[in-house]
């Protein structure tokens, strides 16, 4: 196939915090890349997927959610978001269909507005939607607001339209070369894959109790052939947050840990020895060394 019959080019997922980007960026490439929870700010990093078809290649570039800043930590995701708005050749804006639109949406399209360039609009869960026509105010909302080229509702969850939207997202894009071999997922390096999937789980096991207190990072993997020794850190802000990680006899961690060996042996495909700790870094939400670390570099 010659480069000017594929197409490609990158699309950038922005939208809200908790509607469902990164759900949909796993569905678009076929693998977990980004990290999900029912809790907001989940991504914290610009993270790359990468689609690959008979048509070309799309290179998604997931962000996090677009919030008011209040943490050093919150004004590089949200620079993040506005570097990846005016790197990308086409925006692919989210929004939840059951949230009513808000500020938060004005301010979002805001950001589009100036930029003038092709955007589709996503309108997802619409699996959760009894009445199908609630849509219809809503997507003349959106009409109105700016030119998309497309508004797709469907569902990251279960699919639904996803299928139609990677073809308009093909149409979108103008023609170019593969710029990543086919075989290839995400530009992630493994190591930042590891700790993202930690962090998921410790997400979902923890609950309530410390979503945006703590960080993941892998201080050590090595490749041992048929082992993968993996070695992560998880931070948190204060002392009682470690004690709510480790568990009663360290059982919760013991649960994260095998909740994320299990799926990091499934993802790399071999056998994975996991290791977790756990350490108090106070307002490391503030600390810049820290986050150059933890890849939060907005
Ligand atoms: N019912 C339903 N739930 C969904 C759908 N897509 C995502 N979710 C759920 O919505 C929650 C948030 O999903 P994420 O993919 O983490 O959302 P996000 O937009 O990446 O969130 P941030 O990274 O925090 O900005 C999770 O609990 C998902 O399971 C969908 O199509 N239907
Ligand atoms: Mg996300």
């Amino acid at each position: 196939m010659t480069e000017t019959e594929t197409r490609s080019g990158f699309v950038a997922l922005i939208g809200r915090p908790n509607v469902g980007k990164s759900t949909l960026l796993n569905r678009l490439v076929g693998f977990k890349v980004a990290a999900v929870s029912d809790k907001p700010q989940t991504t914290r990093t610009r993270i790359r997927g990468i689609l690959t078809r008979p048509e070309g290649q799309i290179i998604f570039v997931d962000t996090p959610g677009i919030h008011k800043p209040i943490h050093e930590m919150n004004e590089r995701m949200m620079r993040a978001v506005r570097d990846a708005i005016s790197d990308v050749d086409v925006l692919l804006l989210i929004i939840d269909v059951l949230e009513p639109f808000g500020r938060g949406d004005e301010f979002t399209l805001e950001l589009i507005k100036p930029t003038e360039k092709p955007a589709l609009l996503f309108l997802n869960k619409i699996d959760k939607l009894k009445n199908k026509a609630q849509l219809l105010p809503l997507m003349d909302r959106y009409h109105r607001a700016y030119p998309f080229r497309e508004l797709i509702p469907g569902s990251a969850l279960t699919g639904e339209n996803v299928e139609l939207l990677v073809e308009k997202l093909f149409e979108a894009l103008p023609p170019g070369p593969l710029y990543y071999p086919e075989s290839e997922v995400t530009d992630q390096p493994e190591r930042v894959l590891a700790a993202e999937i930690v962090r998921e789980k410790l997400l979902m096991v923890t609950r309530d109790e410390i979503p945006y207190e703590t960080a993941v990072y892998t201080e050590r993997f090595q490749d041992e052939g048929e082992l993968l020794r993996i070695y992560c850190t998880i931070l948190v802000e204060r002392d009682g947050q470690k004690g709510i990680i480790i568990g009663r006899g360290g059982q919760r961690l013991k649960r994260i840990g095998s909740l994320a060996r299990e799926e990091l042996e499934f993802l790399f495909g071999k056998k994975v020895y996991l290791e977790l700790h756990v350490k108090v870094r106070k307002h490391w939400r503030e600390n810049p060394q820290i986050l150059d670390q933890l890849g939060i570099r907005g």
